[in-house]
């Protein structure tokens, strides 16, 4: 067989497991109530940070916890440990996503009564979009420095998500990046998207991005009731 045809069923070999292993991930984590939410985006946009200042603002009232996908270290899961929450690194040793099969691994250890997993993403915002993880919601971050031109150059990110984030929004007045602009061509990809601007800096948006996780998690609980 040609090497090209080759490599194209090794890939759909790939996603294919993949998304079986996805499936019964989150048939068990729906079935227990969690509600898991998978964060795409390029490194230091900006998702650890909104972990930890969202992870402190539900943790009076919610169970949170957070997996941490990276290719080398646990400093994220250190940095979510250190404001109260439980999380888990899971290092990939070069590969530039999560797969299921990763978090596969780690399911026993996920308590049964959490209401909210976190799954901190690989630092990229290619690859990652094309790994089913179980999630029952996919969140693309896109910080203000990164540029406004970036969801036509990254389609499939913002096609698989359930909401875009304009991250570091208090660097709006200092740069230029048309928020409108981005959230135009981000909705024209995909216009089921909600979109959100949030300041991990002066807290803007962080309130109703905790809003709307919390009618989600209502959402999922009513559809179990
Ligand atoms: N100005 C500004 N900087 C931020 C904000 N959120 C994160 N940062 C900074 O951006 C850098 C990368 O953040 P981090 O959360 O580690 O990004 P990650 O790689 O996507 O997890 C750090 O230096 C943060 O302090 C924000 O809302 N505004
Ligand atoms: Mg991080």
């Amino acid at each position: 067989m040609e090497k090209r045809k080759k490599e194209v069923l090794v890939i759909e070999d790939i996603l294919g497991s993949n998304k079986k292993i996805a499936s019964s991930i989150r048939q068990k984590l729906e079935e227990k109530g969690i509600l898991a939410v998978n964060l795409l985006s390029s490194p230091g946009s900006g998702k650890t940070t909104l972990l930890e200042k969202i992870g402190l603002k539900l943790k009076d009232r919610y169970k949170v916890g957070v997996i941490e996908g990276d290719i080398e270290t646990e400093r994220d899961a250190e940095r979510i440990r250190k404001v109260g929450l439980p999380a888990w690194q899971i290092t990939t040793h070069g590969a530039c996503h999560l797969e299921a099969r990763m978090l596969a691994r780690l399911f026993d250890q996920i308590p049964a009564d959490l209401d909210f997993l976190f799954i901190e993403n690989v630092g990229n915002l290619v690859c990652p979009a094309s790994f089913d993880l179980g999630e029952r919601l996919r969140f693309v971050l896109l910080s203000v420095p990164e540029g406004d031109d970036k969801p036509r150059k990254y389609p499939e990110a913002f096609i698989t998500s359930h909401v875009f984030i304009i991250t570091k929004a208090d660097l709006l007045p200092h740069l230029p990046f048309d928020a409108n602009r981005v959230t135009q061509e981000a909705l024209e990809i995909n216009p089921k998207l909600e979109i959100f601007r949030t300041s991990a800096w002066n807290g803007e948006g962080l309130d109703n991005l905790c809003a709307f996780l919390e009618k989600k998690l209502q959402e999922l609980r009513a559809k179990n009731a």
